[in-house]
């Protein structure tokens, strides 16, 4: 068994139930659902499930907090202020806060501390300088007339977030939604509410008024679904998978409320012969590894030009046996357990399917041995012959890579495309001419040349086609958070028709 109360865990606390929390207290009525650590499959905790009467509450909370005005209606300076606040604690709290991540999903320790809560942290910053910098328009082209255009927060956002990432990306949806001075309602998935849970006792702790953000827990099903179609909300944002995504659109599209998803991808990560090598090598391991697999810009389609393939698959083979699995609360580890029961068996259903659809498994494609509990998949490498297979074309999310051949410049822009994703692109090459048409012939949200994801917070990011509708970044989130008001206001008295004044 694991060991998961090293250290790290000798100082933290499980929350002992992960209750709603609605205008600052904790309502614990409710179905009861198991939370698991992945690592261990132990029952650590329960989230409680809100019902539709806990869930009108909280849009009643919401709505009514943002009506009063303390938070919509404050300046930006008093917002940045809180805003820092917020940051500034959630940094305090990040060990503990990334051992509840790890401790829920399995992503490495290591991980969890730098990547996940340190864009928690970063997020908070980022909008808290970013509404600080927000202006309107002014037009006077009519020489009589001043237009001024205004934004205004539109209200309730319903922001529900996904379990691979939790407290990263879900804390992107409550820093932009709050920022402009909006209230929200937030969702974890039911998998993975600890982080959640703890960050929104953290806004609470750091002055945020109460009811400006509202949790509510529960399965997407039934308090996810009532949420997306409740005509309580202004504004929903959504990240997970693309089915999902569909009906969340179509729930919320019944009231006419504006919708921003970050779906799933199946991104081509392409090497060229003149790349440099060991980059593109190192790249490539942590495009696809990382996070355990578990990530939608995962560069999961890996295309390699003919005259290095042989060499490349070899290396990436042996790097992939190479990698330090184990548990997820050893620093030293760079692969744990896959976050939940349900979605190990998805991925290991993928094996079964590369090997019927005639790939080469060279290495994983099973649950790893020596382990007494967890989900551990054994990180797998499969060559494809076809890019039209399911193994190719369908998001795997875990630690399977697809590696497929290719010959020119115009064959990889060609398999990058034949996808229903188009989510992040990555290129490694040392040519200027390679990369800048790759720029142009990649349909994707993103296209990253020589180098592994970097998340630039002022630029969008989100997908092409079926990876998503919108985008998360200072401006994108500005638009989709606020309402433009345009005021017209004339300079001199306007000469008006006298309409029913003759005889
Ligand atoms: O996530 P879901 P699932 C992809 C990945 C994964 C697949 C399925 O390929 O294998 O999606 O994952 C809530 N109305 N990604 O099914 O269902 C749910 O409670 C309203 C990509 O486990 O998308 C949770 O809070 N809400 C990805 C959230 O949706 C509903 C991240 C996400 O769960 C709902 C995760 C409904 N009808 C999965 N049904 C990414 N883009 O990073 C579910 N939910």
């Amino acid at each position: 068994m694991p060991d998961t109360t090293g250290d790290i865990a000798a100082s933290h606390k499980i929350p002992a139930l992960c209750g709603n929390i609605i205008g600052g207290e904790t309502y614990t009525q409710g179905d009861q659902i198991p939370v698991i650590c992945p690592e261990t499959e132990e029952v650590v905790t329960h989230a409680v499930e809100a019902d539709d009467e806990t869930l009108d509450l909280a849009i009643r909370t919401a709505q009514e907090t943002f009506e009063q005005g303390e938070w919509s209606k404050a300046s930006s300076d008093h917002r940045q202020k809180v805003l820092f606040r917020i940051a500034d604690l959630i940094e305090k709290h990040q060990e503990e806060l990334a051992w509840l991540e790890t401790l829920n999903i399995g992503a490495p320790i290591r991980q969890s501390e730098t990547r996940h809560v340190t864009r928690a942290v970063l997020n908070f910053r980022f909008f808290a300088e970013y509404c600080s910098q927000t202006s309107g328009d002014a037009y006077y082209q009519q020489p009589d007339y001043l237009t001024v255009v205004t934004r205004e927060p539109v209200g309730v956002a319903a922001l529900i977030g996904p379990w691979n990432a939790p407290i990263a990306l879900t804390t992107m949806k409550i820093a932009g939604a709050i920022a402009f001075g909006n209230s929200c309602v937030v969702k974890p998935s039911e998998f993975s509410p600890l982080t959640a849970f703890r960050v929104t006792q953290l806004l609470l702790e750091a002055g945020l008024p109460e009811g400006v953000v509202n949790l509510v827990n529960g399965r997407g099903g039934s308090t996810g679904a009532a949420l997306s179609s409740h005509d309580g909300i202004d504004r929903l944002s959504f990240t997970g998978g693309t089915a999902t995504g569909r009906a969340i659109m179509s729930a919320a599209g019944k009231n006419l409320v504006p919708v921003t998803l970050e779906l799933g991808g199946k991104s081509a990560n392409i090497i060229f012969d003149d790349a440099d090598y060991e980059q593109a090598l190192d790249g490539s391991l942590l495009g696809i590894f990382s996070n355990n697999g578990q990530q939608c810009l995962a560069g999961s389609r890996i295309l390699v030009q003919r005259s290095i393939f042989d060499r490349f698959v070899a290396d990436f083979v042996s790097r992939t046996n190479n990698l330090r699995m184990g548990s997820s609360f050893d620093r030293r580890t760079e692969i744990g357990p896959l976050a939940t029961k349900s979605h190990f068996n998805r991925v290991l259903s993928f094996a079964d399917l590369a090997r019927e659809e005639g790939c080469e498994i060279l290495t994983g494609g099973r649950a790893a041995d020596g382990y007494s509990s967890g989900y551990f998949f054994e990180p797998t490498v499969a060559v494809t012959p076809r890019n039209d297979l399911r193994i190719c074309q369908e998001e795997i999310f875990g630690p399977f890579a697809t590696i497929q051949v290719f010959d020119t410049p115009e064959d990889a822009w060609r398999i990058a495309n034949e996808s229903d994703f188009g989510l992040v692109s990555y290129v490694w090459t040392s040519s200027l001419e390679t990369a800048t048409t790759a720029h142009k012939a990649i349909k994707a949200g993103m296209v990253l040349i020589n180098t592994p994801i970097v998340r630039e917070l002022r630029a969008p990011f989100g997908g092409f086609k079926d990876s998503g509708v919108g985008s998360e970044s200072g401006a994108s989130c500005e638009a989709f958070y606020t309402e433009q008001k345009t005021t017209v206001i004339p300079m001199a008295k306007p000469t008006l028709p006298k309409l029913g004044s003759e005889a």
